[in-house]
Formats: C-alpha cells, sequence, structure tokens
C-alpha cells in the first residue's frame, strides 16, 4: 500500500514536470465595417480563460492598439501589463487572478478585455472596484466579462 502511494506519487510529479505552458493568441481588431463603434475596436478573444504559466501573444500592437492592465484589475504584486505599439507582445501570467486589460488609444470605444488565470477569482472584488477605472461606455461591457468568470468558477 505504501509502495502504491509513492508510485502515484511519483507518477503526479512526472505529470507536473512535464507540463507545457500554453501560448495563447489575442488578436486587436479594427474593423471599419463594424455596425457599431464597440464592433469596430475588440480584443479577440476578449475574455479568455489560460492556465498559470501560460503566455499569451497579443498581435496587432505594430499598429495603433495597446496592451495596458487597468488599474486596480490585477493581482497584487503582479507588474504591470504596458505594451505600447512596436513592442514585444508577449505576457507571461505566472500569477492566478483576475485581469483586466485594455487598449489606451481605444478602450473609449469598448476596447477591454478580461482574463482568468488558473481559475482564480481572489481579486475579483478589487477588480470590480477597478472598472471605474476605463471609460463609462466601457464599464457594462467589462463588468459583463467579470460576470462570464464569475459565473463559471463562483466562488472558487
Ligand atoms: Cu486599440
Amino acid at each position: 500500500m505504501k509502495y502504491l502511494y509513492l508510485l502515484l506519487i511519483a507518477f503526479a510529479m512526472n505529470v507536473n514536470a512535464t507540463e507545457t505552458h500554453e501560448l495563447k493568441i489575442v488578436k486587436q481588431v479594427y474593423d471599419i465595417n463594424a455596425k457599431s463603434p464597440d464592433l469596430m475596436y475588440q480584443f479577440v478573444p476578449d475574455y479568455l480563460e489560460i492556465n498559470t504559466g501560460d503566455s499569451v501573444k497579443f498581435l496587432g500592437t505594430v499598429g495603433r492598439h495597446t496592451v495596458h492592465s487597468v488599474r486596480d484589475m490585477i493581482p497584487e504584486g503582479v507588474k504591470k501589463i504596458a505594451i505600447m505599439p512596436r513592442q514585444p507582445n508577449v505576457v507571461v501570467f505566472d500569477k492566478p487572478g483576475v485581469y483586466g486589460i485594455n487598449c489606451k488609444l481605444h478602450q473609449r470605444h469598448g476596447m477591454v478585455s478580461v482574463i482568468v488565470v488558473g481559475g482564480d477569482l481572489h481579486n475579483m472584488e478589487q477588480a470590480r472596484v477597478g472598472v471605474k477605472w476605463v471609460s463609462p461606455y466601457s464599464r457594462g461591457k467589462m463588468n459583463k466579462l467579470l460576470d462570464i468568470a464569475q459565473n463559471k468558477f463562483g466562488d472558487k
């Protein structure tokens, strides 16, 4: 029995060691034919769930989009995300929690997104407070994205 237990631990450690971190792609879209401004400028997808340690590559930052974490909408101790156009655009998310992201130039048109890392909502309350830092136009969308996370991961 003890042997089996050790075997299981060894197996679990091995699985852990070979776990690969994924690279997800988020596009920044500018669609001039969109029916309304809130569809014209978008992160696609604008809601993303990733595992702790995964990376996100933001495409389109060579244009006129930025990728910035919203004040109060990242876990405590995490360095803020600030990708200006033409800068390296891969972000490693190694701290679990809720992240609110916006494009500085187009967040007034609803260009905001939410990334949930590790299914962890420990900073959800703070993130809700941080919604005030995006434009009035984007607040409804940001709250809807947070709702998706809350509905999915509840009070974990
Ligand atoms: Cu933009």
